[in-house]
């Protein structure tokens, strides 16, 4: 592979900076990719944890991490590593697999997890977020939601397609950690994507899995576009009765001001969307495992507990849950 010093002149501070400890990247998808090319170029070091040989193989066949942004293409040197060859403690982790998985990876790299490793979780979904706080207790937890629309060209090759920006705060959520949150900015990829701080993510990551939870399972039955949950009266019909049975949930579980009205929200992205084909459809259609547990899933927990019944929500959990998941995806 060529060299990073061909590729990214540094600055001097960029040379401090790959002096510090790398952040490592769990989950090469799109956003990993993207948040691995976006440290590189800020002279960041960044080592993608990829699970296999076979995945080494194609980021040498690809020459590197390619970035397509505003129409133009930047080859960029990640390091790669598979969880045994790493060799030093990780103190800085960013974890963007999807949520499902995020238990499994951070089982991979365990041994060589600092206790105090700061830990950020760039994923969708709810659920997980607890199932770190508890497995890693003495950990640094943060959580990024995030609006950046990228995607996998081919392996590696990565397209930004919509300039979002990513919201991150603690989790659990603390009083005055202004300066650790300030620090932790300091130290990611803020001049090439926009990023945000939040000292109350746990209302910011209900809204996004509200969000996920009214567009993405309905999309993915009906293998339509977000703006066809609005323009296709069947669709929208259930939409009304899932955002009708979401409400009942939220205000059960306290969480109604925080969030406000399923329908309206719903309308809102999916009038904002409209062209997109939602991650969950675009699971379905590559035979990938879904993210449903932790999206719908979560609010049928929330449901159960508070003793509402949400008969469209269950169905949907259910046919989800069933669909044919090829592995090698
Ligand atoms: O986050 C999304 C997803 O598809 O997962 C939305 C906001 C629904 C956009 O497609």
């Amino acid at each position: 592979i060529f060299s990073k010093q061909s590729i990214m002149p540094r600055s001097r501070s960029a040379k401090q900076n790959l002096a510090a400890s790398a952040w490592y990247i769990l989950g090469a998808g799109a956003i990993g990719c993207l948040w691995a090319a976006s440290l590189q170029q800020q002279n960041i070091r960044a080592t993608l944890v990829v699970r296999d040989e076979k995945s080494i193989d194609l980021y040498n066949t690809n020459g590197g991490l390619s970035l397509n942004r505003d129409q133009q293409t930047v080859m960029l040197a990640a390091e790669l590593v598979t969880p045994t060859q790493i060799d030093q403690p990780i103190s800085r982790l960013i974890v963007a697999t999807k949520a499902q998985h995020t238990l499994e990876a951070l089982a991979s790299i365990a041994d060589n997890l600092a206790d105090d490793a700061t830990i950020l979780l760039l994923q969708n979904g709810m659920g997980q977020q607890q199932a770190v706080v508890e497995q890693y207790p003495s950990t640094q937890l943060y959580c990024g939601i995030s609006t950046d629309g990228a995607y996998v060209a081919s392996p590696f090759n990565i397209i930004h397609a919509g300039a979002g920006n990513t919201v991150i705060g603690r989790f659990p959520e603390q009083l005055s950690n202004d300066r650790q949150l300030t620090a932790l900015l300091d130290d990611l990829p803020n001049q090439q994507l926009s990023l945000e701080t939040s000292h109350h993510i746990e209302p910011l990551l209900l809204k996004k899995v509200l969000i996920n939870t009214l567009i993405n399972p309905l999309t993915a039955v009906h293998q339509c576009r977000n703006g066809d949950l609005l323009a296709l009266p069947d669709v929208y019909l259930q939409l009304q009765q899932l955002a009708a049975e979401v409400d009942q949930v939220t205000r059960a579980a306290g969480h109604y001001h925080a969030v406000g009205s399923a329908l309206e929200l719903a309308r809102e992205v999916a009038t904002a969307t409209a062209n997109n084909r939602s991650s969950m459809l675009q699971d379905r259609q590559a035979g990938r495992r879904t993210e449903i547990d932790y999206i719908l899933g979560y609010f049928c927990r929330l449901a159960e507990k508070n003793n509402i019944a949400t008969p469209l929500c269950d169905a949907l959990l259910n046919m989800v849950r069933q669909w044919p998941v090829n592995d090698q995806a």
